[in-house]
């Protein structure tokens, strides 16, 4: 036993010493056998795919008691044990995880969503809004991608700097009490091979914040050793240099054996010390861990571990060393057979209650199908074939889901010439089927709250009779200084954000207002930016953090797409990051800054708005919205509408600009023209010059890419003019080809087209340098002239004679 273990103890009875020491110890053997039967259970075909925290569970549960209420983790697939731990996780729960529930009260970790092994808890209260964090063990839902958990990690610490450091966010919060609370970040030992570890580990020791980061390090990575994933094969060892001492602020770096229980909890009581009153970041090291299964229930370790290897693992196994451990001090082995005898026989019984209880609703399906199909058929032409599907639904002991429905919707197909109660009773019964899952597989994509940002009402900016024309940088600054006055909780960070206000000084002079964390510089390094802005507004604030530029945002889309854009779907609305991501881009120079690839961006950042302004004060507005409402979105300002001259509107920060509404800028008979950004510049004068010859477009601006255009605008100047342009200066089918889809599939407009709808877009390369690089690569206006004169040719070839 290690001193500061035995100081601890000794202000405990022996026994409640004993009680604590066998309540872990029950811990970490229910935790392994939920791994041994949750492996049996996908290998006899009951659950798809395991992944499972065999082998890390001791460190765990010393991880654990040093979590507080108001703590937050930020982790991996590994820590059910923590989780059962903290008492967020139980035997019956995992197993529904497993199987894949669709009922948040039986899997709150994401009904189902999510393979099991990815957890949280709930933040959000039923009607969206924010629960007490300070009252509970906050866990923020766990993605797959390795290393995803960082980024996230940075903002969950961040926020506790943030709350303790600014004094108008001292008084009582739900959130903090005085930055108090540690983020607690676990990592597998190979997952720290990835940029977003080191990335984010740099950030932390630079911003100083309360973060603890575990690596779990069982040497391997699937069947990839140390050797070939970390320099020296050591994670701390090359981290020495991050150490703090007198020469500067740093990490306390910690190293220990993953199956040396007491050893464990010394090091996290320090740790968590450390972290909690100096805000201070540590690394802990968790070294001789094991993998008894192998990784996940895909393969067997046996196939790249030696035999040596194998031997060590049984060794050092962590529950069979603690095991060891207890028996060195209490020398009562009954105890802990009895133990462990419970332990099996608890599990089993969990296994078998979540298992009954996920097939329950869906053999009640079955029952009603196999029902109605028999009434069907009673008066069918096509009885044998209905009873034929109806007596193989009938011997599936298991049923899933879709072998009900999909039987109920091929026996429907027997019956499209017949009229009968029976057959209005199947088709009403798929319907409600489908309606019900589709709630459980379909739903919170984006917020279904009342607060939701499609509900803010337009405020239209207002004028003063002598209104004054600004540089519209200056009218995005005012009203930034509106927002930073008005919301304490806004914090605005990124490269060259503070102290020269932004590379276009859209936020001039605000760090001086409103001080260095409230108006921040960031080191370079987007994909922590983001996950600063995603943690930190997990905890309340509301961070816009910021991206140079619109072709670096390709460093943190992984971030954002796999993070921020899944987060309300893949908790089922139990936890929001209401993060604003503000770049600028469009019409730039040069093949890397060129601000063009909003298709690639929609694509990936489903969940999120994209909102692209054609100006400043459309760019403000929907900052102003963004505000009121508590959703993630992606602004892409004009990087060429910043010298622009705008009117001043006397309403700064409270007008709107609305989301998911189009505005049509010009009228027109002729044609539709939607666009976007900055190529609607070169819309307008192409429009002119075509009026010149008789053609008259309506321009309509698109705005918000998601959602778009939710009135059906276009498809209402479509009814008028019955022809479609598209311009953008995206590849061809990317922003463009979802437009197109939008606008033909969705709203249905192929109906009144008179035309071939056609796209005006960039070429597929990137944009070549300077401004003949810019036309050749770019929609020009003569380009969006001849295209819709062309078009136009085709439709009365005597009035718009040839061009070539
Ligand atoms: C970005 C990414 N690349 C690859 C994978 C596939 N993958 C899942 S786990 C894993 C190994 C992780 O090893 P380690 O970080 O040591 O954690 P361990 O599983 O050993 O606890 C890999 C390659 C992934 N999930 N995400
Ligand atoms: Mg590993």
């Amino acid at each position: 036993m290690s001193e500061k273990f035995a100081e601890e103890t000794q202000k405990l009875s022996y026994k409640e010493f004993k009680k604590e020491i066998l309540h872990d110890y029950n811990i970490a053997v229910v935790s392994r056998e939920c791994s041994i039967l949750g492996r049996r259970e996908v290998l006899t075909g009951k659950a798809k795919f395991g992944i499972f925290g065999g082998g890390k569970e001791v460190p765990q549960l010393a991880m654990a008691k040093a979590f507080k209420n108001g703590d937050w983790r930020s982790g991996y697939y590994r820590d059910q044990t923590f989780m059962m731990a903290i008492g967020k996780l139980t035997a019956e729960q995992f197993f529904a995880g497993l199987y894949a529930h669709t009922d948040i009260k039986a899997e709150p970790h994401a009904a189902g969503r999510q393979m099991g092994g990815h957890f949280m808890t709930h933040t959000l209260n039923e009607d969206g809004n924010w629960k007490n964090q300070l009252q509970q063990k906050n866990v923020s839902a766990d993605i797959s991608p390795t290393a995803g958990q960082m980024p996230r990690l940075l903002g969950l610490a961040q926020a506790s700097k943030i709350y303790r450091n600014i004094d108008a966010l001292k008084k009582t919060n739900t959130f903090s009490e005085n930055g108090n609370e540690i983020a607690w970040g676990t990592i597998g030992n190979a997952s720290t091979s990835e940029g977003h570890f080191f990335e984010t580990f740099n950030a932390a020791g630079v911003l100083q914040v309360p973060m603890i980061i575990s690596v779990w390090d069982d040497d391997y990575g699937i069947s990839v050793p140390a050797k070939y994933q970390t320099t020296k094969e050591n994670i701390s060892e090359i981290l020495k240099g991050f150490q703090r001492d007198e020469n500067g602020k740093g990490y306390e770096i910690f190293i220990v054996n993953g199956w040396d229980y007491s050893k464990l909890i010394d090091v996290y009581n320090q740790a968590s010390t450390v972290a909690r009153n100096e805000h201070t970041p540590v690394l802990i090291h968790v070294k001789e861990l094991t993998q008894p299964q192998g990784h996940s229930t895909s393969g067997s370790h046996e196939r790249y571990k030696s035999e040596e290897r194998l031997d060590w693992e049984i060794k050092h196994d962590c529950n069979t060393k603690m095991r060891e451990w207890i028996l060195s001090i209490f020398e009562n082995e009954e105890e802990l057979i009895s133990i462990e005898k419970e332990a099996k026989k608890q599990v089993n019984a969990a296994k078998r209650a979540a298992w009954n209880n996920y097939l329950h609703d869906i053999i009640q399906a079955q029952k009603q199908i196999l029902n109605l199909l028999k009434n069907v058929s009673e008066k069918s032409e096509n009885k044998p074939f209905i009873l034929k599907l109806k007596n193989e639904l009938a011997t599936i002991k298991d049923p899933s889901k879709k072998e009900v429905l999909s039987t109920a919707r091929r026996a429907l197909r027997y019956l499209i010439d017949e009229n009968s109660a029976e057959r209005t009773q199947l088709q009403h019964w798929i319907e409600n089927y489908n309606k019900e899952q589709s709630y459980n597989y379909n739903s919170h994509l984006y917020s279904e709250a009342k607060s939701n940002a499609k509900t803010i009402k337009e405020v239209k900016p207002t004028y003063n009779e002598n209104v004054t024309l600004v540089d519209a940088r200056v009218l995005l600054k005012n009203n930034f200084d509106s927002i930073l006055s008005r919301y304490e909780e806004v914090l605005i960070f990124g490269e060259d954000v503070g102290e020269i206000g932004d590379v276009n000084q859209g936020l001039e002079g605000l760090q001086e207002k409103y001080g260095k964390l409230r108006v921040a510089d960031s080191g370079i390094r987007e994909a922590s930016i983001m996950g600063q802005g995603i943690g930190m507004a997990m905890r309340g604030l509301r961070p816009i953090a910021e991206i140079q530029y619109l072709d670096y945002l390709l460093y943190g889309l992984q971030i954002l797409s796999d993070d921020l854009a899944t987060l309300r779907y893949r908790s089922v609305g139990k936890q929001k990051a209401p993060l604003i991501v503000r770049t600028r881009g469009h019409r730039l120079e040069g093949i890397w800054h060129s601000g063009s690839h909003m298709g690639a961006v929609i694509h990936l950042l489903r969940g999120m708005y994209i909102l692209t302004p054609r100006n400043m004060t459309k760019a403000a507005g929907f900052y102003n919205t963004l505000l009121k409402s508590d959703e993630p979105a992606l602004i892409v300002e004009n990087l060429n509408g910043y010298r622009l001259k705008e009117k001043l509107p006397n309403n700064i920060g409270d007008f709107t600009t609305p989301i998911g509404v189009v505005e049509t800028i010009k009228e027109g008979s002729d044609v539709t023209i939607v666009s976007y950004g900055s190529t609607l510049k070169i819309v307008e004068e192409a429009v002119k010059e075509l009026a010149q010859v008789g053609i008259d477009a309506e321009v309509i601006d698109a705005q918000t890419l998601l959602p778009f255009d939710l009135n059906h605008d276009v498809l209402k100047s479509i009814q008028k003019t019955n022809r479609l342009v598209i311009a953008d200066e995206d590849v061809p089918g990317g922003a463009s080809g979802y437009l197109l889809n939008e606008i033909l599939n969705t709203q249905n407009a192929y109906q009144y087209l008179d035309s071939k709808p056609i796209t005006i877009t960039a070429k597929s390369h990137r944009t070549a340098y300077g401004t003949d690089g810019d036309y050749f690569s770019k929609p020009s206006i003569e380009d969006v002239f001849e295209k819709i004169y062309a078009l136009m040719h085709e439709v009365d070839p005597d009035t718009y004679k040839k061009i070539y």
